[in-house]
């Protein structure tokens, strides 16, 4: 599970990679790769830790690769280094060129790169397969492949992403062997100038994409993050701005990935614990560990709302009768806290 970020050269992507997860982007360090985590804001958290005071806070983690391409083919390391990624965020420079139609282009001209990349792959994979001689030879896989990617073809013909050509699951899984960068799921910034912080707004309404778009000026919030919280705050209202881009950013990277948290709290520890939607209790237990999985007898859970209304207190949610035992089919639902059972 893991974030490219992709953009052109000089469109801020390794200063948004630090403002997001506080390590040194690329163009400051030797390793054209750099790795890093952010913190996904979640104010249910921070509630949590302001009730039990933990010795120690854990909030939930996305993790972001950011790539420093150099040389005459930037876009060679590029494409080595962050095929393995899970999803993208495509930064988009909004500050130096002077009008929308020219930040379209070079978001196109990336994405172009992007959909022309995964068109060759296809058209190889289509001619392999016209050539084999003894049809009979074709695994099934492949003659699925064989129906399913002159569809696609057609979409990238067309300028458009895979990931809009509205596959099914299973479909994605069976292009998995396949690396399209166009499948995944992508979130585009754009890095707007100080002077014109509206510019992502008539991106996003001029640019018509399926794709969430979100702005952030990476200068303003680079100087913000050298700031303690108080001074955060002034300097952002006196911005006229309520919450730092960047949080915003984070937690659309999150759910892009299809993640959610579950909490599990005491004095020892406040955690958010990341999992996909759709988790079911017992491997929900194994992302705290393999016992926990392997031994589960039950869930004792309560919703982060109820634990609210009864004043943060675990007592009162269970003499409410809110506090439930759940089995092995219960799916755990964002920001249930809960309290494994589990024997080995
Ligand atoms: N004016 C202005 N300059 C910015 C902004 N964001 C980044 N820059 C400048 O743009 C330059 C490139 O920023 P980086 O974050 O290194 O860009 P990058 O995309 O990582 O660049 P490469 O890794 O070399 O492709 C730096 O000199 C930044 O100071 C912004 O919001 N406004
Ligand atoms: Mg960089």
């Amino acid at each position: 599970m893991e974030i490219g970020i992709l953009g052109l050269p000089q469109s801020g992507k390794s200063t948004l990679f630090e403002i997001m997860t506080g390590v040194k982007g690329g163009a400051s360090h030797s390793e054209t790769i750099v790795r890093g985590q952010a913190s996904v804001p979640d104010e249910r958290f921070d509630k949590l830790v302001e009730i039990y005071k933990p010795v120690k806070v854990s909030p939930a983690k996305v993790p972001f690769v950011d790539v420093h391409a150099v040389g005459e083919h930037p876009w060679d390391a590029i494409r080595q280094n962050l095929s393995g990624t899970d999803s993208i965020l495509h930064v988009v420079d909004g500050f130096s060129l002077p009008d929308v139609s020219l930040s379209l282009d070079s978001y196109r001209k990336l994405e172009d790169e992007l959909i022309f990349s995964d068109l060759l792959i296809i058209e190889k994979k289509l001619e392999r397969l016209a050539k084999m001689s003894n049809k009979k030879a074709i695994s099934p896989q492949e003659t699925a492949q064989n129906d399913l990617l002159p569809r696609l073809k057609e979409c990238l013909e067309a300028g458009k992403p895979i990931r809009t050509a509205g596959l099914t699951p299973a479909e994605v899984s069976m292009l998995r062997s396949f690396s399209f960068w166009s499948i995944k799921p992508e979130l585009v910034v754009v890095n707007v100038a100080e002077d014109n912080l509206s510019f992502a707004d008539t991106f996003a309404c001029e640019a018509k994409l399926e794709e969430p778009v979100l702005g952030i000026c990476c200068k303003i919030e680079a100087e913000l993050a050298g700031l303690d919280l108080a001074d955060q705050k002034d300097f952002l209202s006196s911005m006229g701005i309520a919450e730092p881009a960047f949080g915003r950013i984070i937690r659309a990277a999150f759910s892009l990935l299809g993640r959610m948290s579950f909490f599990t709290v005491g004095e020892d520890e406040v955690k958010a614990w990341v999992i996909s939607v759709e988790t079911k209790a017992p491997k929900a237990a194994g992302a705290i560990h393999n016992d926990f999985e392997r031994g589960f007898i039950k869930a004792e859970v309560m919703s982060y709302d109820d634990f609210i209304a009864h004043n943060g207190s675990q007592a009162q949610v269970k003499s409410a009768g809110r506090l439930r035992l759940e089995g092995k089919e219960y799916i755990v639902s964002d920001g249930d806290i809960i309290n494994f059972r589990f024997n080995v």
